[in-house]
């Protein structure tokens, strides 16, 4: 029989003390939650290792540094990347890491803080979490982080966090209370980072840094699902001469963070080809098993194009060493 594919995961998330101290973080009033992104040793291996799980990309849990004090971001973020660099020189086989940074200060800051993680601390990239206090991250006020991750050729990664709070009372607060994931995983993440991800497209970001490189979560959060549609309701307002569609699929990339699904992978892979698509777990706020199970035996893909899902994608977008 062949050997197990080798398995990178990207959005793979843990808690710093000291962020969980000035933050209120998703997920810690689950004790079960709340041990795992508090464990960056034997407990996270240990569960990597019964699933198959052979690396993964560490990032902070939402909202990360997106909420902290414009005075204290940038030295805060500095020690959450210093503590985190720690882990990953502890155990460079199995960990890498996405940066952290002070987007709710000067973005010459942020943009900064990215270059020291990648080319003094290692770090494959960076995370950011929903808006930065209230901002959308393609305001131009965050376009020197962009400038500095194409430099760099470092991809970023946009990932949920808890939406607006007046979106959560419109749209989410009548059932909240019944179901806490409709702010969430279950709906309140994906409108937000849909909405994040249409407007990348339409700020002009990707026209000033062609060559960034833009990662979203949970199969593009349903974006590549409305692709024609969104591609053609622009189209009639007539103003751009290159349409949606075409941008999108030359900058973005996206992961199975949380979405184990055959047909939404097909079609995935149908809109943005394989090479866009890698795989991810989420973890911890999903378990590793049902996902290194569907990787393992459930995806109806060639070998090859296994191996590009599994590793390959990842290893190439992320220059990784191992
Ligand atoms: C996450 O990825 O950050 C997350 C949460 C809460 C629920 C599900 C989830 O923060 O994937
Ligand atoms: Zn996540």
């Amino acid at each position: 029989m062949a050997s197990k594919p080798y398995i990178v995961a990207l959005e793979e998330h843990y808690h710093d003390p000291q962020i969980t101290a000035l933050t209120q973080l998703e997920g810690r009033k689950n004790p079960e939650l709340a041990k795992r992104l508090d464990d960056l040793g034997d407990l996270r291996l240990k569960e990597m290792d019964e699933a198959g799980i052979d690396y993964q990309v560490l990032s902070l849990g939402a909202p990360a540094t997106q909420r902290l004090p414009a005075d204290s971001a940038l030295q805060v973020a500095r020690s959450v990347n210093d503590r985190l660099a720690d882990v990953v020189k502890a155990h460079p086989k199995r960990f890498g890491a996405f940066a952290a940074l002070p987007t709710t200060t000067d973005a010459k800051h942020a943009a900064d803080e990215l270059e020291r993680c990648v080319t003094k601390l290692g770090f494959v990239g960076a995370m950011i979490h929903g808006l930065s206090n209230g901002v959308f991250p393609d305001d131009k006020r965050f376009w020197p982080i962009f400038e500095r991750a194409q430099a760099l050729d470092v991809p970023l990664y946009f990932h949920p966090a808890m939406p607006h709070p007046a979106v959560v009372e419109v749209y989410l607060k009548d059932y909240l209370a019944k179901h806490p994931s409709l702010g969430n995983a279950a709906w309140g993440f994906t409108i937000e980072t849909a909405t994040l991800g249409v407007r990348l497209v339409l700020s002009g970001v990707l026209e000033a840094y062609p060559k960034i490189k833009i990662i979203l979560g949970h199969l593009g959060e349903g974006l590549p699902f409305l692709l024609w549609r969104v591609n053609m309701a622009l189209a009639r307002d007539g103003k751009h001469a290159e349409g949606f569609r075409e941008k999108f699929l030359r900058n973005f990339y996206i992961t199975t963070s949380g979405f184990f699904s055959n047909n939404a992978l097909d079609y995935c892979i149908k809109e943005m080809g394989l090479d866009r698509i890698m795989f991810s777990v989420d973890y911890p706020f999903v378990p590793n098993p049902p996902g290194a199970k569907w990787a393992l035996e459930e995806l109806t893909l060639p070998a090859a194009d296994k191996e590009k899902l599994l590793n390959g994608n990842a290893r190439r977008l992320l220059k990784l060493k191992v």
